[in-house]
């Protein structure tokens, strides 16, 4: 006979067991957008330990929407791989473009993300961080409803040797650091040039401060560099390149 308090204790039992082993964690990244789910999903997979907080309920950042609520994304050629390593199918779209459908999309990167072993919070917000001799060492969380609402609810915090901001354009995390540390000026990206910054965004991502790195969006925002629309080979590949960067260093 099913019984309501075995979905309960189900429920109880198995989150917070997970929530405590990911109190610490080598890499916490924040967003679960196109370059926090590549990047966590190579982590992951290399035997790292990810968590990725997201703060609205379903990951995929503005993956979703494709362009202009047409749920189509544009990736060029040469992020091909990662299509393929996430098992996306696509069409080609004249010499230069990939066309694939924007759900299929969203859904291959969050699933290949969590079978490889990185962890999805979601509906959870990241507040603060942890910065302590002169280096980023953690994430401070917080629910979401309790953000939205302003209920007066302190934080809790998961330890990190290293954090990522895949915030998109909110750039959350380096705005925090730059609050705090004055290691940078967020510019807020520029206007639409896509073939300049599909390659600027991945060059420029990477670490920003002892402990912190920027990709996707973020990395757009921080040094002002000009925005591509719907195309998504500069998030997949600022992904790989942080997680490429993390996994050199340990
Ligand atoms: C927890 C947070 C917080 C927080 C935000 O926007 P995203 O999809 O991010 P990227 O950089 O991987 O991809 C950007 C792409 O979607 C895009 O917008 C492009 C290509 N635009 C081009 C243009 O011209 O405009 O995802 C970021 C995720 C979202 O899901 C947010 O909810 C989440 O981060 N997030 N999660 N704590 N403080 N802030």
């Amino acid at each position: 006979m099913l019984r309501e308090l075995h979905v309960t204790r189900g429920i109880i039992e198995t989150y917070f067991r997970e929530l405590l082993e990911h109190t610490t964690v080598d890499v916490a990244i924040v967003g679960a957008g196109p370059s926090g789910l590549v990047a966590g999903y190579l982590l992951a997979k290399a035997g790292k330990k990810v968590a990725i907080f997201e703060r609205k309920l379903a990951p995929g950042g503005g993956i979703w929407g494709g362009g202009m609520l047409f749920n189509k994304v544009v990736v060029q050629r040469a992020a091909e791989h990662v299509l393929k390593e996430f098992e996306v199918d696509y069409e080609p779209y004249g010499e230069e473009y990939l066309v694939a459908d924007a759900v299929e999309l969203a859904s291959a990167l969050t699933v290949k993300a969590v079978k490889a072993g990185a962890k999805i919070f979601n509906a959870v917000h990241v507040e603060d961080v942890v910065i302590k001799d002169g280096r980023v060492g953690g994430v401070v969380v917080n629910w979401t409803p309790v953000d939205m609402v302003h209920l007066h609810v302190d934080p809790l915090v998961v330890e990190a040797s290293f954090v990522l901001d895949g915030t998109g354009h909110d750039a959350a995390v380096v705005k925090l650091v730059a609050r705090r540390t004055g290691c940078c000026e967020v510019k807020g990206m520029g206007a639409m040039w896509v073939d300049e910054a599909e390659k600027l965004v991945v060059e420029k991502s990477g670490e920003v401060y002892p402990g912190l790195f920027v990709m996707g969006m973020a990395t757009a925002e921080l040094y002002g560099l000009p925005r591509m629309g719907p195309i998504f080979g500069g998030m997949f590949l600022s992904g790989e390149k942080v997680a490429r960067e993390i996994l050199s260093r340990s």
